[in-house]
């Protein structure tokens, strides 16, 4: 192809994607998955990829590549569905950036740039999975994981340290870094909880032994912080433990903040268990009490959403994981997940039927004849039911 008709046609088949209609395909009740990802790669802007000028670029040769958009927090903001994305270039660093959609389920196009994130401390070698809160306070927080260089261990090139980094913003565009969260473990996946509790902010930790492994980090827990401008974690409470057998034996970690319901808190996380093939990441739901948000009330046995099809292929095989979800005020969810590290995709609920499905399945009784006793009392409540 010669230069025009190169630039012609990646043009055409950018838009051609961007306004790709998305429709939603019938499943089990719970929730509707929608048949195309809301973004990825190809998504982002031809003006990020290419430098489109003929007499530097004659072969019209992408100049940045992008290999990656997933692990999005999300946020009503006016009327526009937006998505933090978490833009991963073929150099392996991520970085944000804002799309935004008219109706939450198609149509997510990129803000012009990327999010300039102010350094804290040691810059960054890599920022990602940003989780968003409109906080009562009036800002709109983002918490992220800040990787740095493990400099105890210089010789182990793979060797980091995660820790909890902290920013506000009014407008998504223009941020304030505030100093990453103080905490004697390492930290990934914090969310802030959208209401002061006892007058303090309330944060979902996930502490870690290392970069990696949780370790003796018993699952998601809880910690009260004075500010947000100097957040120090100190005693922190499990509220979803982790269990042998479970799909959260390994590692979970909250995903947005959650949902506020007449029946209690809504929380959707990711659940980590091991397997021949390496690490299956699926995400589970569960309940807490409005009365106090740390004690669980309901949690149904297993995962909530796991890869189907194409979602099992990508970067890190047989992954799910949500940092964002957008509730309206009608009650209909958009629930914004990322398959395998590659790309997102949303699926739609109501606030009704999610609750309906926390508190009307059956927790994992932990053994197999308990999964049994709960699938016969089904077949039970079923008999004389003619399909
Ligand atoms: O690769 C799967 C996920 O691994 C990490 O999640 P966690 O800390 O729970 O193991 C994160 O790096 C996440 O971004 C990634 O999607």
């Amino acid at each position: 192809m010669t230069y025009e008709e190169r630039l012609k046609w990646l043009k055409e088949t950018h838009a051609e994607l961007l306004s790709k209609k998305n429709v939603p395909v019938e499943g089990n009740g719970v929730y509707e998955r929608y048949e195309n990802p809301v973004l990825t790669a190809d998504h982002a802007p031809l003006e990020w990829r290419y430098d489109l000028h003929k007499e530097t670029n004659p072969y019209l040769m992408e100049r940045f590549g992008i290999h990656a958009t997933f692990n999005s927090g999300a946020i009503k903001f006016g009327d526009k569905y937006i998505l933090l994305v978490r833009v991963e270039g073929a150099d392996r660093k991520s970085f944000f950036a804002v799309a935004e959609s008219p109706n939450g389920v198609d149509n997510f196009r990129f803000w012009p740039r990327p999010i300039t994130m102010p350094e804290y401390g040691d810059p960054a070698t890599n920022v990602y999975d940003m989780r968003l809160t409109a906080h009562e306070d009036g800002w709109i927080y983002g918490i992220f994981c800040v990787e740095r260089k493990d400099k105890d261990h210089l010789a182990d090139l793979s060797a980091a340290v995660a820790a909890a980094g902290v920013a506000r913003t009014r407008d998504l565009v223009n941020w304030e870094r505030l100093p990453d969260i103080v905490s004697t473990s390492q930290q990934r996946n914090v969310v802030l909880h959208p209401e002061f509790v006892d007058g303090k902010y309330a944060l979902y930790t996930r502490p870690q032994d290392g970069f990696i492994d949780t370790g003796s980090g018993k699952g998601i827990g809880w910690a009260l912080v004075d500010s947000m401008e100097h957040a120090v974690i100190g005693s922190e409470k499990v509220i979803s433990r982790r269990f042998y057998h479970t799909i959260k034996e390994c590692k979970n970690g909250e995903g947005p903040h959650p949902i506020k319901t007449s029946k209690g808190w809504l929380h959707l996380a990711h659940g980590v268990r091991g397997c021949a093939s390496g690490l299956r990441y699926v995400l589970y739901m569960y309940m807490t009490a409005l009365d106090d948000p740390t004690r669980v009330i309901a949690e149904p046995a297993g995962f909530f959403m796991a890869p189907e099809g194409d979602e099992y292929q990508g970067d890190v095989m047989n992954v799910l994981f949500s940092n964002g979800w957008i509730c309206d005020p009608d009650g209909k969810v958009f629930i914004y997940y990322a398959s395998s590290d590659t790309r997102m995709h949303v699926a739609t609920s109501t606030v009704d039927r999610l609750v309906d499905y926390c508190l009307n399945t059956a927790p994992d009784g932990l053994r197999t004849g308990a999964s049994v006793e709960t699938l016969n009392k089904l077949i039970d409540r079923n008999q004389g039911v003619i399909l």
